[in-house]
C-alpha cells in the first residue's frame, strides 16, 4: 500500500457517516436476491448520478496518472494511462447500490476487466485479498474473489465519454455487487496481500465486505 497520501482531515459528511455506522442507519432487516429483485433492500432508485468522496478531487490527467500494481504477484505492473488501454478492453453495464441508500441502473462503463488484470499481474498462490490506494489518500479492502468478479472493472469510460474526474477520472474500480465504497475512485496502487487489512471505511464502522442484498452495510450487520 502507498503511504505518501494521508487521507484529508474528516468533514462534516464522514463523521455523519461514521455516525450512521454506529446507530445502524437505514437497516432494513429485510433480505433479497437479485434473481428476484433488481433494488437491494433498504435502497432507492435516483436517475441522477450523486458525488460522494472525502470531500476533495485529485487534480491527475491522464498524462499523469499511473497504476501500481504490487504484492503478491508474480509480475508487479507500473502501468501509464496508454499501457492500461493497450490492453484488452471491456464494456460492462451495471447497477450502483450506495450505502447511503441510492440506486442507479444501467451504468455503461469501459476499460479493462479486472479478470485481465490478473492474467496480467499473476496474483501468487497465496494472494487472497487486495487492497485499493486512490489519489486523494482512499483506501478499501476486497477478498481477490470480489475483485475478480466478471463484471468488475477498472473504468476509465461512462456512457460512451472519458469517466468525469468527479467520479474517479482518470480511472476507477467498478465492483458492482458490493456497495459503492468498494468501487475505489481516482485509483492509484493495488496490492495484493495473504491476510487481509481493513480501509478507509471499514475501520470507520463499515461492513468489511458489503453486500447490498443482505444489506451487509455496518460491522456486526
Ligand atoms: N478515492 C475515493 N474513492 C471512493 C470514495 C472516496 O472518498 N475516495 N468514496 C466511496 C464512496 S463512499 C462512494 S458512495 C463512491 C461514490 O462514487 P461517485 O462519487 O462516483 O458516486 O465512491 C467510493 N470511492
Ligand atoms: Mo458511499
Amino acid at each position: 500500500m502507498s503511504d505518501d497520501d494521508e487521507p484529508p482531515a474528516e468533514s462534516k459528511l464522514t463523521r455523519t457517516k461514521q455516525r450512521w455506522a454506529r446507530e445502524g442507519r437505514f437497516l432494513t432487516g429485510r433480505v433479497s436476491r437479485p434473481e428476484q429483485e433488481r433494488l437491494p433492500p433498504g435502497q432507492h432508485l435516483t436517475r441522477d448520478w450523486p458525488t460522494l468522496d472525502l470531500g476533495m478531487t485529485p487534480d491527475i490527467s491522464r498524462e499523469r496518472w499511473r497504476l501500481d500494481v504490487h504484492g503478491a504477484v508474480e509480475n508487479p505492473i507500473f502501468w501509464t494511462f496508454a499501457d492500461l488501454t493497450a490492453e484488452r478492453q471491456s464494456h460492462f453495464v451495471s447497477d450502483i447500490h450506495c450505502v447511503t441508500t441510492w440506486s442507479r441502473y444501467d451504468n455503461s462503463w469501459d476499460g479493462l476487466a479486472t479478470r485481465d488484470l490478473l492474467e496480467a499481474c499473476r496474483p501468487r498462490d497465496e494472494a487472497r485479498f487486495v487492497v485499493l490506494s486512490s489519489y486523494d489518500g482512499y483506501t478499501t479492502n476486497l477478498p481477490l474473489e470480489d475483485f475478480a468478479a466478471e463484471d468488475a472493472l477498472l473504468a476509465h469510460g461512462w456512457s460512451g465519454a472519458p469517466l468525469a474526474a468527479e467520479h474517479g477520472g482518470p480511472v476507477r474500480l467498478v465492483v458492482p455487487h458490493l456497495y459503492f465504497w468498494k468501487s475505489a475512485k481516482w485509483l492509484k496502487a493495488i496490492e495484493f496481500l495473504e491476510q487481509d487489512a481493513p480501509g478507509y471505511w471499514e475501520v470507520r464502522g463499515y461492513h468489511n465486505r458489503g453486500d447490498p442484498w443482505t444489506e451487509q452495510r455496518y460491522s456486526g450487520d
